[in-house]
């Protein structure tokens, strides 16, 4: 991306109140003071203040009221001059201040290009810049607590600790190479092969929290199945807090899969409802029972629905069980024991069983308890403050496979091949926070950004 020239965009999402311009770059000033004009002009003395006056809609002809802030380099968000001009929402009226701003010589910017630019402009290093667009989508509070911290800095913190600790080895290792038969004070290999120890030590920490990182970040797909009847349906609505499926006492209500997103124990979760699973009795239910297999398969959490009520309880278990290449995602969850309370239950060898009564609202917090234990597959009470995406992941394996080589070639005083193994590992860390990364990576990590950002 070219980060020489002055860029615009419309920043505020569709149909609020008021939409903001911002344009960046070095003709920000300029082409700021064309799209807009005041009393005043922008200039550097009223840099950061609010001022009012219009947009144009014509190069002479003054539009809708507007508001304009000027933020001179370095002191913007892309650490370049930035222009914003706050004009009424609504498609037409930014869409006029986005053309003024067109006409006026900027150009349109691209996905994430002014995040990119502060990236490049040393604002931020690239694990902030990813957490920018991760505050964005985060879909729950303790997805945006993890995503602030890491804008703040938090992961930014952490590997450049380790980065830098390995700069400091091969430093010496490269002085050995150069000098090694002068007798320096030299460190005892020793100590650098207990320091490259605990680095890949906190290294495993950080790829540890990989899983957190992809919870968070991406969320969980979880599956209302069973039988017809079972109470799917009742349970997406409860859990939802709103009656967004039809529920009736006819079996087989519910006929195409329904998607919506929540967030349980501030885990960001997409809820898909299903038709309920038997011998279809038309064309149309059995498309949707189809549909019910390959939600179940393509599930990260399946939360089973057995009607306690049932006449025949043994159908229940039935059916659940010829879906047992999927039982370590699977809750059985006996619903409708409101209406069942002199029965008993059988249990689940191989995935936990809870009871429940959606009607009476009894017992959901012991799903909600099973549920969050599935997924964290430990007691999670504390709020992340660093979980690694993918990308940082496969860097960080990257980075420990070379340790042990180079911890190896140290202890036989091979400082050339250490070298060799403590370089793969720096540039690895390196990379993380965007040292010497590929043109071709950036483009694709500031792709996903939305325009505006
Ligand atoms: N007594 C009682 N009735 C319940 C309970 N949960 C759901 N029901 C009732 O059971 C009936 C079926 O509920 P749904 O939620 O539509 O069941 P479903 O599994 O979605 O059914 P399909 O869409 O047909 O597959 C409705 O009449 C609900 O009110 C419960 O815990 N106790
Ligand atoms: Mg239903």
């Amino acid at each position: 991306m070219n980060t020489e020239d002055t860029i615009c965009a419309i920043c505020t999402g569709a149909g609020g109140a008021i939409s903001i311009i911002r344009v960046a770059g070095p003709d920000a000033l300029a082409i700021g003071n064309k799209a807009w004009q005041g009393q005043q002009k922008l200039n550097k003395s009223n840099a950061r203040k609010m001022l009012f006056g219009k947009t144009m809609s014509t190069p002479d002809t003054a539009g809708d009221t507007a508001l304009a802030v000027y933020m001179s380099a370095p002191n913007s968000y892309t650490g370049g001059d930035v222009v914003e001009l706050h004009c009424h929402g609504g498609a037409l009226a930014s869409r006029q201040t986005l053309e003024a701003a067109l006409r006026a010589g900027a150009r349109p910017a691209e996905p994430g290009e002014f995040t990119f630019r502060a990236f490049v402009n040393g604002k931020m290093d690239l694990t902030q810049a990813e957490a920018v667009s991760d505050v964005i989508t985060a879909h729950s509070d303790m997805a945006l607590h993890l995503a602030e911290r890491q804008v703040q800095g938090s992961l930014t913190r952490g590997i450049n600790g380790l980065h830098e600790q390995l700069i400091a080895i091969l430093a010496e290792c490269e002085s050995r190479m150069d000098f090694g038969e002068e007798e320096l004070d030299w460190t005892e290999p020793e100590k650098f092969i207990a320091d490259i120890e605990e680095i890949g030590g906190n290294i495993q920490n950080l790829l540890q929290t990989g899983h957190e990182g992809a919870v968070l970040r991406d969320g969980i797909r979880v599956v209302l199945a069973g039988r017809p009847n079972a109470g799917k349906s009742s349970l997406l609505n409860l859990l939802l807090g709103f009656d967004r499926a039809i529920v009736t006492q006819l079996p087989g209500t519910t006929r195409d899969t329904l998607e919506e997103t929540a967030n349980l124990r501030g885990i960001p979760v997409k809820l898909i409802d299903t038709a309920g699973i038997r011998e279809a009795s038309d064309i149309i239910e059995g498309i949707g029972i189809d549909r019910s297999h390959q939600s179940i398969e393509q599930a990260q959490i399946v939360l089973w629905l057995l009607d306690a009520s049932a006449g025949s309880i043994d159908d229940e278990v039935r059916e659940m069980s010829t879906h047992t290449s999927e039982k370590e995602k699977i809750i059985a969850v006996w619903n409708k024991t409101d209406l069942a309370e002199d029965t008993t239950l059988p249990s689940f060898e191989h995935c936990p069983t809870i009871e429940i009564s959606v009607e009476k609202q009894k017992n959901v917090d012991i799903l909600l308890d099973a549920f969050e234990k599935m997924v964290w597959d430990y007691p999670h009470t504390e709020e992340p403050e660093i979980a690694v995406n993918a990308r940082h992941m496969s860097l960080l394996e990257e980075a420990v496979e070379s340790l042990p080589a180079a911890a190896l070639n140290l202890s036989e005083n091979d400082w050339e091949l250490a070298a060799v193994h403590l370089r793969t590992a720096i540039a690895a860390l390196g990379q993380i926070i965007g040292q010497n990364v590929d043109p071709d990576i950036l483009d694709n990590i500031f792709s996903k950004f939305c325009i505006g950002k």
